[in-house]
């Protein structure tokens, strides 16, 4: 039988966690015919929570699941890991300016890039779910000089799906009916999730659309502010959808995205579209063989540049800022 792919993730005593460390065990990150050994990181004052989850992962006997190790030492949790799930941040609490999230992110995402950089496998991948995603991914690739950067990305896989139901709904087509969606930049509110490239059932989707009032008042808002209308709704915020996303985001970039398609990820720019080469930004992506490729060649006109221009400065504050404090 295949050798056990070793998936770290932090964060694991958290609410995606809960979701998302079944999903894992159960075969939809990888596939059904290949053993995962979890690594599980939290803070001290969690392992005991992290423990009751444990158990939980046993009392379902996954097939699939080889082994889970769980422990609060970064250095050893990400000894020998495959794939690291980056998904515990601190969130922001009352009377936080940005500069304090900023500094208590820094301070986990620095110390994380480094034990990756030391003791992670050399095929290590790295996906960013915590939040401030892309600006936490930026920290931990600058602090981890020994592995390539592209092999650092944040999620904005969450933000594509709902964009895709959301214009699915419109049309009152089925979700498989579009593709091609994109989303550019942060993943913030400044996100700009992108119809004028989208497709449903391989026509353009903005003039199957047709409605512009709808594409900018409704449909962009709708999308780049779900977060909060879910945290409005079910008193915490997203959890399930951020657990599925992040499972679809490292499956297709280890094992590569459909034919004919493309997804959305955060990945260092080289330049294209104008964004400043090594910030975190949003683009589309098809993937082969591991490896991530942005798709070239979209023409993009007044409305979209100045949306995705105006998410591409947002990201280079926070780039100004994280530099500031000296975290990259
Ligand atoms: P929770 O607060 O439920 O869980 C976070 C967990 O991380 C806690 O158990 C905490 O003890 C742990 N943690 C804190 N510091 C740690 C460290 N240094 N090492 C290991 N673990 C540590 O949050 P949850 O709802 O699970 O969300 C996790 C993160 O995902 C948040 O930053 C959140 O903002 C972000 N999100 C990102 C999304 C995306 O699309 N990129 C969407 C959903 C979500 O908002």
């Amino acid at each position: 039988s295949k050798t056990p792919v070793k998936v770290a993730v932090t964060g694991a005593a958290g609410q995606i966690c809960y979701s998302l460390l079944f999903r894992i065990a159960s075969g939809a990150l990888l596939g059904p015919d290949q053993p995962v050994e979890l690594r599980l990181l939290e803070i001290t004052p969690a392992l005991k929570a992290l423990q009751g989850v444990v158990m939980e992962l046993d009392d379902c006997a996954f097939p699939l699941l080889s082994k889970v190790e769980i422990g609060d030492d970064a250095k050893k949790v990400f000894d020998g890991v495959n794939l690291a799930m980056l998904v515990g941040a601190r969130p922001r609490t009352a009377g936080m300016e940005r500069g304090d999230l900023l500094s208590a992110n820094g301070a986990i995402f620095t110390a994380q890039g480094k034990a990756l950089n030391e003791v992670a496998a050399d095929d290590i991948k790295v996906l960013v779910t915590g939040n401030p995603a892309n600006t936490n991914a930026l920290i931990a690739m600058s602090n981890a000089s020994d592995i390539p950067n592209e092999r650092f990305a944040a999620l904005t896989r969450l933000d594509h799906n709902r964009a895709i139901t959301q214009v699915a709904q419109k049309a009152g087509v089925a979700v498989t009916s579009v593709s091609h969606m994109t989303i550019w930049g942060n993943h913030s509110a400044t996100q700009y999730p992108d119809l004028f490239h989208a497709q449903i059932d391989g026509k353009n989707a903005a003039e199957v659309i047709n409605d512009q009032a709808w594409i900018a008042d409704t449909f962009i808002p709708t999308v780049a502010k779900r977060g909060a209308a879910i945290i409005e709704a079910r008193g915490s915020s997203s959890a399930a959808s951020a657990a599925n996303a992040t499972v679809e985001c490292l499956h297709d970039w280890a094992l590569g995205t459909p034919a004919g398609d493309w997804t959305s990820m955060a990945i260092p720019s080289d330049g294209s579209y104008g964004v400043p080469e090594g910030l975190i930004s949003s683009f589309p992506v098809t993937i082969a063989d591991g490896k991530v490729s942005i798709v070239q060649g979209l023409e993009l006109d007044a409305f979209s540049k100045a949306k995705i221009d105006a998410s591409v400065a947002e990201l280079a504050d926070e780039r100004a800022a994280v530099t500031e404090l000296g975290l990259i």
